[in-house]
């Protein structure tokens, strides 16, 4: 089944988004597979954010990611990398829809609330670079059991 990695950064931790994050991929019907709070270090952003490592914006973007506790996450679902990057919406949250997270609630492209990853093997690589195989939890619902 089809995995992705999403992040509620620092910005969207200290405006106590998180709930509301989580709600609209539940409300959707993926499903939860992998959830920690964690400051990531230095090394860890550096290698999630490599693919920048020669932009303007690299240092100051590594700096504000290890600035304060992250909502790592891991959700399982068809289609689940690109409909949660819709959810996500644009990069810079000045021209988001209205209805995504970043329209929605970001105030600028550097605090943007919410990361996603953007194809199937990028979110096999970040899964694998913020979670150990144990973190993540397969499980079915049984709803059948307590439900009339
Ligand atoms: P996204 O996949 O939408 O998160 O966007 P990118 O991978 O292009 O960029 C990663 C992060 O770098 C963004 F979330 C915000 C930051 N960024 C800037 O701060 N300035 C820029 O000009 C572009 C990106």
């Amino acid at each position: 089944m089809e995995r992705t990695f999403l992040a509620v950064k620092p910005d969207g931790v200290q405006r106590q988004l998180v709930g509301e994050i989580i709600r609209r991929y539940e409300a959707k019907g993926f499903k939860l597979v992998g959830l920690k709070l964690m400051q990531p270090t230095r090394e860890l952003a550096e290698k999630h954010y490599g693919v920048h490592k020669e932009r303007p914006f690299f240092a100051g973007l590594v700096e504000f990611i290890t600035s304060g506790p992250v909502v790592a996450m891991v959700w399982e679902g068809d289609g689940v990398v690109a409909s949660a990057r819709k959810i996500i919406g644009a990069t810079n949250p000045l021209t988001a829809e209205p209805g995504t997270i970043r329209g929605d609630y970001g105030a600028n492209i550097g605090r943007n609330i919410i990361h996603g990853s953007d194809a199937i093997e990028t979110a096999q690589t970040e899964i694998a670079l913020w979670f150990t195989p144990e973190e993540l939890v397969t499980w079915q619902p049984s709803i059948t059991s307590w439900i009339y």
